[in-house]
């Protein structure tokens, strides 16, 4: 892992266009501080798929096409707290729907307190966490011959440049058969103002959750970044529907770090890239599901149009 992000910050640092990828936004303070953001004022998402969630639940289960006698797996990539998925798994579980639950995560941690609220909060759920990459897990499914249904939820997708999410939802139909279903959450293309506030917050968390991964090459590579000579610049193109953050070096420096024995040269206002949200409609979901087994079936939205889950059958 720490190779892994050494070789990361070297390519990145290194390059005409400095760039530093979001993935490793995620350590502990990092995971911390995205909690923050969630529950930020001007942080709409989180607040959006909730709203879904809460008040179309039983839409949620008849879009999907549910049935009481038909066991299924539900399964979901990157739970995290699974505050949305809760109101889904309540509902379901006191219908005496006949399935069992799956996330998968990275953090054992993260699994882990999930299962303990999950038993205090639904204990009759069946709930079988899975530690571990996405694709190495879902490997694990391919014997079983019940129905799927996948949650990939919160527009975790929109960290990805199209290209890559057409590769991994390539990749992820190619692993479900005919019948199975993902059901994705994603952030829609709207006015610049919101999107970038969101991106922007005035307690100035987000630019801390940026400015952590410096704190990360700091410490975990033994670099001499002078965090506050780096400024948070978040962008947001609404024909593209791209939001990009970036952090911007506010004078002519050098930094080096100690574990790569080289130094990094800053000109005043250069950038480094670290991030891309896309933001999604119609046909943009069509784009990167054009070369997969997938189609759009049914879309769910909040009440401002800020948010759909879609459904995309196999
Ligand atoms: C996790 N992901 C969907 C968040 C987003 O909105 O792109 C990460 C984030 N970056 C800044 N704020 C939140």
């Amino acid at each position: 892992m720490i190779e892994e992000f050494k070789e990361a910050v070297n390519k990145g640092l290194s390059a005409k266009n400095k760039n530093l990828p979001s993935k490793y936004f995620y350590d502990k303070k990092g995971d911390a501080l995205f909690v923050e953001i969630m529950n930020l004022p001007e942080y709409y998402l989180t607040r959006a798929e909730y709203e879904i969630f809460k008040n179309q639940t039983l839409k949620i289960i008849t879009s999907l096409n549910l049935k009481k006698d038909t066991y299924f797996e539900l399964i979901e990539l990157g739970a995290g707290d699974g505050t949305k998925t809760k109101e889904l798994l309540k509902l379901l579980d006191k219908e005496a729907y006949d399935f069992d639950y799956f996330p998968i995560d990275f953090s054992q941690n993260a699994l882990d307190n999930l299962d303990k609220t999950l038993q205090t909060e639904i204990p009759s759920l069946s709930v079988k966490t899975k530690q571990g990459d996405y694709f190495k897990v879902l490997e694990s499914f391919k014997d079983s011959k019940h129905q799927k249904v996948i949650l990939f939820l919160g527009s975790n997708i929109g960290n990805m440049t199209d290209d890559i999410a057409n590769v991994f939802l390539q990749n992820l139909s190619a692993s479900l058969a005919l019948g199975d279903q993902l059901f994705l959450g994603v952030d829609l293309i709207k006015a610049k103002d919101i999107v970038l506030t969101a991106y922007n917050d005035s307690k100035g968390i987000t630019a801390a959750f940026n400015l952590n991964l410096l704190n990360r090459i700091n410490t975990e590579l033994k670099g001499n970044f002078a965090i506050n000579t780096f400024k948070h610049l978040p962008e947001y193109d609404e024909i593209e529907g791209i939001a990009k953050s970036f952090l911007v070096s506010t004078k002519d420096q050098d930094v080096f770090v100690e574990a790569l024995n080289k130094s990094f040269h800053f000109y005043k206002d250069e950038k480094i890239h670290l991030e891309v949200s896309r933001k999604y409609n119609d046909d943009i979901i069509n784009s990167i599901i054009a070369k997969t087994k997938f189609k759009i079936s049914d879309k769910l939205t909040d009440s401002n149009n800020y948010f759909s889950n879609y459904i995309l059958k196999i």
